[in-house]
């Protein structure tokens, strides 16, 4: 059956489970739990591990925190008799990274990429009126087949020892919700929504999926209640005269009710909050309505300490807050696609969203944008086989998960198919981006821009794919990983050479990633590299030369907050670039941010 992946909502006909709480978890080094019949549920003994969460932060032993392999959560519930006509899925929000799915000791479902949600139906495996028992086997390992990309070795012993390509902790397990979603066999299962301009106007042109037979009803409602638009049909247009746009900063969400009749009776309603708004691009410039927009905020992550890259709301809503006090209308969901509330309430608030794919260290590198950038020998990612075969059908599919899943938030106004691949080692990347690109292309009615973020060797001169990109998405650190320190001033130089030469493109272009390391509380006269005011001179050369050039119509400053990472030698306790602490406090730099954003109007250089 489908994945429905439909944000599930309770409604009069529809019902909603949330299986949060404790589960039981157990590691499988031996990767023998199903002989040990681990498929039907663990052992009363086996320790327990909130859901949703990442596993690593509760644990005092290094072993359990970086454990890499197979491992297990299950719990019970408990199945509704009056659920008996009706279909039950269960859905996972995220798994972390591929998982395997059993109700009741029958497999119903398996699923590769730990971003992106999956259902599985349950009709035929549950026992109504009884306990009924949920059992999933996970797997964190990586390699140049997973997304994220990286790969493993093992030690002497046995133990498996994660080498990401990407420079954040490889945090896995259920990291986000688990919910039963119950709804009537003729149900509404996709929404796809176009909206188009006119005299003041708006056209929403929708189409409806449908789990049977049945008449489809639209109904728009303001957000005082007052019904301002209907239509029927499973597809067909919706008119709104005298629209309210939703516009960056200051969003207006109209609810969209869809309604299936089956011979004459309700079967499903579906509400659906929803931005009208279009883009587009003109030149260098990105239109939100029709008008241009300069993007200010950050690349972030999900991170907060002990629950890893779990489903976090108290941090999403800090999150916000904070993005609102210091100025930002922007973020980059890096480098994955994140919760779905995070867009929810991106939409509330008006925030512009580059949504991103989790395909990162498609350069093979444990240093990554390191070695690149100190020019060490790295391996073209798109050579491989494995690459050609089995990543680019992966990374396909979770675009098209994504896709399905993101396609209606007015939040979102651009997707991001990479972060940081290899395009200057072969010239198979071209093949394999162009498939991505299409695609991408093919399934996103409102056709929003598309591009990836360009490492620093994927210059104007030098990348084989930027041709493929609506905009320029630049993550730039001279200043910091080269020409730092008394250098800086080259730093800035460069810089601006380098812009004279994406302004010759002619298209938007867009600073992704751009920022330092430092450690809170330091701070020296003269300035040195690790001092909040080297992050704060930094930025302010950043700004200057950005300022200069009419191409640049966003920075988004690397990172939001302070995030974990693989140990290493460049990193103490993590990622340090923060604009805030880990904990969500402001650094020095968050101050001098937030006098630049709040003075720069939204269409700034416009
Ligand atoms: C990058 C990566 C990002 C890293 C960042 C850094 O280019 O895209 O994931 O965290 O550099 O701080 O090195």
């Amino acid at each position: 059956m489908a994945n429905k992946l439909l944000y599930p909502r309770n409604t009069a006909t529809r019902q909603v489970v949330d299986l949060s709480g404790m589960w039981k978890f157990c590691f499988d080094k031996a990767s023998d739990g199903e002989k040990k019949g681990y498929v039907n549920g663990l052992p009363a003994a086996a320790p327990d591990m909130p859901v949703p969460a990442s596993f690593a932060d509760f644990f005092t032993d290094k072993y359990s925190k970086e454990y890499t392999g197979d491992f297990w959560y299950s719990t019970v519930f408990f199945a509704d008799p009056a659920w008996k006509d009706r279909d039950v899925d269960i859905r996972f929000f995220a798994a972390a990274h591929e998982a395997t799915v059993y109700v009741n000791g029958k497999k119903v479902g398996e699923h590769c990429g730990g971003f992106l949600p999956f259902t599985c139906n349950l009709n035929d495996v549950l026992r109504y009126g009884k306990a009924n028992t949920v059992a999933v086997k996970l797997n964190n390992e990586l390699s140049c087949a997973t997304l994220p990309c990286g790969e493993y070795k093992v030690l002497k012993d046995g133990t498996k020892v994660t080498t990401p390509y990407f420079d954040f902790f490889n945090y896995s397990g259920l990291i986000r919700p688990v919910k039963l979603v119950i709804t009537p066999k003729i149900s509404i299962v996709d929404i796809t929504l176009k909206h188009v301009l006119k005299d003041g106007g708006a056209v929403t042109e929708y189409s409806v999926e449908t789990s049977g037979e049945g008449e489809v009803w639209l109904s728009v409602y303001d957000e005082d209640g007052v019904k301002v638009a209907e239509a029927s049909g499973v597809s067909g247009e919706a008119e709104i005269s005298g629209v309210h746009l939703w516009q960056p900063l200051n969003a207006y969400l109209y609810t969209f009710v869809f309604e299936v009749y089956s011979d004459g009776n309700l079967s499903d309603s579906y509400p659906l909050e929803v931005g009208i708004r279009t883009v587009e691009i003109k030149g260098n410039r990105i239109l939100v309505n029709g008008s241009p927009v300069y993007f200010k905020g950050f690349g972030k992550h999900e991170d907060a300490p002990v629950s890893g890259r779990g489903f976090n709301l108290p941090y999403i809503k800090r999150d916000f807050e904070l993005m609102k006090w210091i100025g930002a209308n922007s973020f980059r969901t890096s480098h994955y696609p994140y919760s779905e509330e995070i867009y929810q309430l991106a939409d509330r608030e008006g925030f512009l969203v580059i949504d991103e794919l989790p395909a990162v260290g498609m350069l093979v590198s444990t240093r990554n944008a390191v070695d690149a950038a100190t020019g060490a020998k790295v391996e073209p990612f798109f050579e491989k086989e494995i690459v050609q075969t089995v990543t680019i059908e992966r990374h396909l599919s979770q675009l098209g998960e994504m896709i399905t899943r993101d396609k209606n938030h007015a939040c979102v106004v651009a997707w991001s198919l990479l972060n940081e691949p290899d395009t200057v080692g072969s010239d198979k990347a071209v093949g394999y981006f162009e498939r991505l690109f299409d695609r991408c292309r093919e399934l996103d009615v409102q056709n929003r821009p598309r591009s990836f973020a360009h490492i620093i060797q994927s210059r104007p001169d030098r990348c084989k794919c930027t041709h493929l990109c609506d905009f320029i998405m630049l993550n730039r650190y001279y200043g910091w990983y080269l020409k730092s320190g008394l250098e800086i001033v080259d730093a800035f130089d460069a810089l601006d050479g380098e812009l004279d030469k994406w302004e010759k493109t002619g298209k938007p272009v867009m600073f992704t990633e751009y920022g330092t390391d430092n450690m809170q509380g330091l701070t020296r006269l003269p300035s040195v590299m690790w001092a909040e005011n080297y992050q704060v001179e930094y930025l302010e050369g950043y700004h200057k030369v950005f300022d200069k050039h009419p191409c640049v119509m966003g920075e988004q400053v690397w990172n939001f907050a302070d995030f974990q990472t693989t140990e290493g030698l460049i990193r103490c306790d993590g990622n340090k670039k923060g604009i805030f602490t880990r904990y969500r406090e402001p650094k020095m730099a968050a101050f001098e941010l937030k006098r630049r954003w709040d003075s720069l109007p939204l269409n700034y250089k416009g």
